[in-house]
């Protein structure tokens, strides 16, 4: 098929790289004939332990991948890359204070911007993962001017799939058969899941979600809370972090990003604002989008009412100081 695809994973040694390096080597990121050369990058203590993923890739006798490379250095992962998926960051830990963790990351971001700026095609397509994934993504983006601002995104698609499987359960329904729900904002407890544009669609006929759903306050109140504490419920039952499902967005997210979305299915992106719906450009926001040719578009039109414009409103305002703190270096 196509030219072999440069694919750069940061974070590989970790959790989710761990989920996400196999779902890309089977083929389920690029489609199942996109031949790939792996990137998997790193701090330089962790290398080692790549190796062994490495063995295990071997194992698995996958015939996409090609050549697999391992490096901390961002200069040699980010040479010529088609894709570069941002997944390690600097983890929260105990006593870190927000403003802390914003800025380590912030650091780390700038570097890895630059280093894409200098070393990637000028087409790379950029995921970022890392939290503050929305503020990490706009570092990156303003440090890399020779690459479209078009091209830098951040991960909401997690939740999005989280909203989309709250209705599938709450709606006794297949989540195949639930479309467009949406997430806006930022990646953080205020992100809003919005179903008002979404629908159930059964071989009986095709319902509004609070029809299909008939719970109005469970929609505005519970749903909403789930979603936006999902991770943190994840967490105290796993003691651990989303991994596959994180991985599993991602994957989502990339695909749809080249290979498009079905005609009139909405995805969730958090992409540089361009001022839809009245979001300030300058900041990195989760909006509903449809792609085309590896090239998206926000979706226009939707109806905001009163709630959903004071929950646009507050978690544009958190990314507006999270941007201030991150930038005040
Ligand atoms: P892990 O701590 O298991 O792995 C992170 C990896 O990144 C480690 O191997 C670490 O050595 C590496 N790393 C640190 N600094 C690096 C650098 N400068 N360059 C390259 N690699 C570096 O975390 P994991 O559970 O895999 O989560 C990774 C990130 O995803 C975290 O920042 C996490 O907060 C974020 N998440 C974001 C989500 C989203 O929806 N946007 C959901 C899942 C996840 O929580």
């Amino acid at each position: 098929s196509n030219d072999i695809l440069n694919v750069v994973v940061t974070g590989a040694a970790g959790q989710i790289g761990y989920s996400l390096i196999f779902n890309i080597v089977r083929g389920e990121m690029f489609g199942s004939d996109q031949k790939i050369r792996l990137v998997l990058m790193d701090i330089a203590p962790m290398l080692d332990g790549i190796k062994g993923v490495i063995m295990e890739i071997e194992d698995c006798c996958y015939p996409l991948v090609g050549e697999i490379v391992v490096t901390a250095d961002p200069k040699e992962a980010f040479a010529n890359a088609d894709y570069a998926i941002l997944v390690g960051g600097m983890p929260r830990k105990d006593g870190m204070e927000r403003a802390d963790l914003l800025k380590a990351n912030a650091t780390i971001f700038q570097v890895q911007g630059k280093a894409l700026n200098d070393h990637a095609k000028k087409t790379c397509k950029v995921l970022v993962v890392a939290n503050p994934a929305n503020t990490n993504a706009l570092i990156a983006m303003v440090n890399a001017p020779n690459i479209p601002k078009e091209n830098f995104s951040c991960l909401t698609r997690l939740d999005q799939n989280r909203a989309r499987a709250q209705i599938a359960l709450r709606a006794k329904v297949s989540v195949k058969d639930v479309h467009n729900i949406i997430v806006w904002g930022n990646h953080s407890l205020t992100i809003f899941p919005d179903h008002r544009c979404g629908y159930v669609s059964l071989p009986s006929g095709k319902s509004t979600i609070s029809g299909a759903v008939k719970d109005d306050t469970w929609l505005q109140n519970e749903f909403v809370a789930t979603v936006q504490k999902r991770g943190a419920a994840v967490i105290s039952a796993r003691k651990l972090s989303s991994a596959a499902s994180a991985a599993k967005a991602i994957t989502d997210h990339i695909h749809d990003w080249h290979l498009g979305t079905p005609e009139g299915e909405y995805v969730s992106m958090g992409v540089h604002s361009d001022g839809s719906y009245n979001i300030p450009s300058g900041i990195i926001f989760s909006f509903p989008v449809t792609i085309k040719n590896g090239v998206y578009t926000i979706v226009q039109g939707l109806p905001i009412d009163k709630n959903t414009q004071e929950k646009l409103d507050a978690t544009t305002a958190e990314l507006i100081s999270e941007k201030e703190v991150a930038l005040a270096l």
